[in-house]
């Protein structure tokens, strides 16, 4: 398993590599448990671009990195990628305006590369105080993600992993198990409600007769595929606290596993999925639990762990987001106002991949 560049088709590679890894009749391979965890809204550049102070092939960030507060102004002041994130930040913005302002400066999405120096510029219109500006142009320094610092170290990371859609959670993670959105760029409750209709890859697993499970915490949000409410897969979910380390001891965790952290805080159970305002050591605690749970399955030897993230959550990220010959999933066009193609991808997340059969701090652009 390399880091080669991963093409823009970012999830819908993912799936199709998922089922060849699990499925491939001619080459057997070791992997026969592939377990996911999406965690939320934090950019590349914000949890691991300090990392390349650890490891230099990492396409990370030394602090040279800028956003002007005004992307018109030559004399606006400016904010270098700093080291100063805190556990606890404020939720900047993504929806999908926000995103395009982020990436862009403004509306006009010509530019290619894509300049990435709207990230202050759009905070300061949510805060005018430029706490916000100053929180997003930040980054954790490596000793404050020790879990991350630890798992970049010893197994894989990807530096050339975008977002699916340029837009807010939902469209990122229907993308995820699906390569699309079914044509959504933002959270639409009444939809998400109603559950999107395309086919998943939990039914091209059940197809190839591979097993799946979904271990969830407060909500599943793989329930947002209308397929996944079928009565017949109802087997397929499991209650994290109960199940997932008592079938990972006993070896039987299916063939792909999805794990989903808690999305809300509740009395004496905090979120721990990352998104901000939550508390980014609740998701290092609990992807460090994940992962020593994996370890010391009998199945570690067959497992391969995909921690990624569903969007970037309006944090700064230097590498320009793909913005030519993207493909659309399926033609099918988003909604007004935007009525967006699909033909350029989000901002840079982290993903790490980890298994034993990964060579020791596997990391290059
Ligand atoms: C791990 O898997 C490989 C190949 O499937 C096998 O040769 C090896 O013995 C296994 N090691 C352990 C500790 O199970
Ligand atoms: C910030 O916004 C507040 C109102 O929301 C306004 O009173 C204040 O003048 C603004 N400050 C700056 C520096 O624009
Ligand atoms: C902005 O940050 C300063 C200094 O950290 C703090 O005193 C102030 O309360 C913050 N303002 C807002 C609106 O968060
Ligand atoms: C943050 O960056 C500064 C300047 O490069 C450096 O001196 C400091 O040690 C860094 N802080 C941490 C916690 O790594
Ligand atoms: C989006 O599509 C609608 C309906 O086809 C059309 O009326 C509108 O002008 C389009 N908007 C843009 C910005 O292309
Ligand atoms: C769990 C959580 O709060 N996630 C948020 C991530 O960002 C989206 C917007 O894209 C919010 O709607 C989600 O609530």
């Amino acid at each position: 398993m390399g880091t080669e560049r991963i093409s823009p088709m970012a999830s819908k590679v993912f799936a199709m590599l998922l089922l060849l890894l699990l499925h491939n009749p001619i080459q057997a391979s070791p992997i026969k448990t592939i377990v996911v965890l999406v965690m939320e809204n934090r950019s590349f550049d914000h949890m691991l671009g300090w990392m390349k102070k650890l490891n230099p092939k990492i396409n990370g960030v030394d602090g040279s990195e800028w956003n002007a507060l005004s992307v018109t102004d030559p004399n606006s002041k400016r904010f270098y990628f700093d080291n100063k994130s805190h556990y606890v930040d404020p939720d900047p913005g993504h929806s999908f305006q926000a995103i395009r302002e982020q990436i862009f400066g403004s509306a006009d999405t010509s530019a290619h590369p894509a300049p990435m120096i709207g990230f202050a510029q759009e905070a300061y219109s949510m805060d005018n105080t430029t706490n916000m500006s100053r929180s997003v142009m930040n980054g954790f320094p490596p000793n404050k993600v020790p879990v991350y610092q630890a798992l970049v170290s010893e197994f894989a990371v990807f530096d050339r992993w975008f977002a699916s859609v340029p837009s807010s959670t939902q469209p990122n993670r229907l993308f995820v198990h699906s390569g699309t959105s079914g044509g959504a760029t933002s959270n639409i409750g009444s939809l998400l409600a109603k559950g999107y209709p395309q086919r998943t890859i939990f039914e091209d697993l059940d197809a190839a007769g591979i097993s799946f499970g979904i271990y969830y915490q407060n909500l599943p949000t793989t329930l947002f595929y209308r397929n996944l409410r079928k009565l017949k897969y109802v087997g397929k979910f499991h209650e994290y606290g109960l199940s997932f380390k008592k079938d990972a001891k006993a070896g039987k965790l299916p063939g792909y596993v999805v794990v989903e952290q808690r999305y809300f805080d509740l009395k004496g159970s905090p979120a721990n999925d990352d998104h901000p305002s939550h508390d980014v050591y609740q998701g290092q605690v609990f992807v460090k639990e994940v992962y020593e749970t994996l370890r010391a399955s009998p199945q570690w030897n067959q497992t391969l762990f995909v921690i990624t993230y569903d969007e970037h959550g309006g944090f700064y990220d230097h590498v320009p987001t793909p913005v030519r010959g993207v493909p659309s999933p399926d033609g099918i066009v988003g909604p007004e106002p935007f009525n967006f193609t699909f033909n350029r991808l989000g901002v840079r997340v982290p993903t790490i991949v980890i298994s034993p059969w990964i060579e020791k701090g596997t990391g290059k652009s």
